[in-house]
């Protein structure tokens, strides 16, 4: 089983279950809702097909590769990098607090539960730079969020993300903090790597058919919750990262990049970054 398929068909079977529905209300679609929407998707690719006068050939091509992605798993992927960020941009016109960004198709649901200052589950010889990422959850009122909960993972110094490549053991670099009585969160980790999506699935062929990076920056992703405040769901990428701008999922924003600094400790770093909640 090549990777792409190992990542692609566990990605699937949380997305089709719904797990992540933390970030939606649900619920049916009427039937005007639905025409306007689907409608305008429809129009934009007949749109495509016609400015491009695409040939039977590549509508062929098309067919296989939309094929590719389902045999693959691959959906919760391609949504993820290629159409996710606009759906992030509509929600946060509406959205109070801290600046958020994807989610992306590898949280998992039940990771090892931790009360701050926490070190994630990692094995005995886990490489890469030692790092703390630390910092207070408030409400947009600037009022400590007691016992708010960090949900925190990212990949290993080689940019595997546990649960979906075979390599690191499960529940690795992925855990869920809860913050002291003031709302502070203190959590011991290793800095992560570049990531690139497969290059042996669908997802990665096209990409590099079209002569695009596959490439993400390092990033850590971040679901930040309280009772009461709706969930911020973030990621924290690093300064001089040479990705930075030119990410395949579209997801980095100026605000959310640290720039970790020497604690003294050996080659331990240290970033401090404050989360702002809106009340729901
Ligand atoms: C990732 O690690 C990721 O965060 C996103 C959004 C898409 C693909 C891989
Ligand atoms: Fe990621």
């Amino acid at each position: 089983t090549s990777d792409a398929v190992t990542a692609g068909s566990h990605a699937t079977e949380i997305a089709r279950s719904g797990a992540a529905t933390f970030r939606s209300g649900g619920g049916a679609v009427d039937q005007q809702r639905a025409a306007a929407v689907i409608g305008a998707a429809l129009e934009g690719i007949r749109g495509a097909i016609r400015d491009q006068k695409v040939t039977y050939e590549e509508f062929d091509a098309f067919k296989r590769w939309l094929i590719g992605v389902s045999d693959t798993g691959e959906w919760p992927l391609f949504l993820d990098v290629y159409l996710e960020f606009e759906v992030e941009k509509v929600a946060a016109q509406t959205q109070d607090g801290s600046v958020g960004t994807i989610l992306g198709p590898f949280w998992l649901d039940g990771q090892a539960q931790l009360d701050s200052p926490a070190t994630l589950p990692m094995r005995d010889d886990e490489p890469g730079t030692p790092m703390i990422l630390a910092g207070q959850v408030t409400g947009t009122d600037g009022k400590p969020l007691a016992g708010a909960k960090v949900d925190i993972w990212h990949t290993d110094e080689e940019g595997w993300y546990s649960g979906f490549a075979s390599k690191p053991p499960a529940g690795n670099l992925r855990g869920v903090v809860t913050a002291d009585a003031e709302g502070r969160y203190e959590i011991h980790t290793r800095k992560p790597a570049p990531y690139t999506i497969p290059l042996d699935g669908p997802t990665g062929q096209m990409t590099l058919a079209a002569g695009w990076s596959p490439w993400r920056p390092a990033h850590i992703h971040l679901l930040v919750s309280a009772p009461g405040h709706r969930t911020l769901t973030t990621q924290l990428f690093f300064t001089g990262d040479p990705y930075l701008g030119n990410d395949v999922a579209s997801a980095d924003k100026p605000e959310l990049t640290l720039d970790p600094q020497p604690t003294g400790n050996g080659s331990e770093v240290r970033s401090d970054r404050d989360f702002v909640l809106e009340p729901e």
